[in-house]
């Protein structure tokens, strides 16, 4: 199932790629899509979706669904 988050400060391909690297953190591993634009996040993973919110908080980047 795809799921949707909003996340704060990610300003540029650096950005992503550390949000990538956080998300990657939370087993199962999944390879999110990251919208630098919108600050996007769409993930297709079977991973708990609130460790993955923690994983991206610690990271400094404060994400919620936006679904
Ligand atoms: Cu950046």
């Amino acid at each position: 199932m795809s799921t949707i988050l909003s996340v704060s400060n990610i300003h540029c391909g650096a950005c992503a790629a550390r949000v990538t690297k956080a998300i990657q953190k939370v087993e199962p591993a999944a390879v999110p899509v990251v919208d630098v634009a919108t600050g996007r996040v769409t993930i297709d993973t079977a991973a708990d979706i609130a460790s993955i919110i923690a994983a991206l908080d610690k990271a400094g980047y404060p994400a919620s669904l936006a679904q």
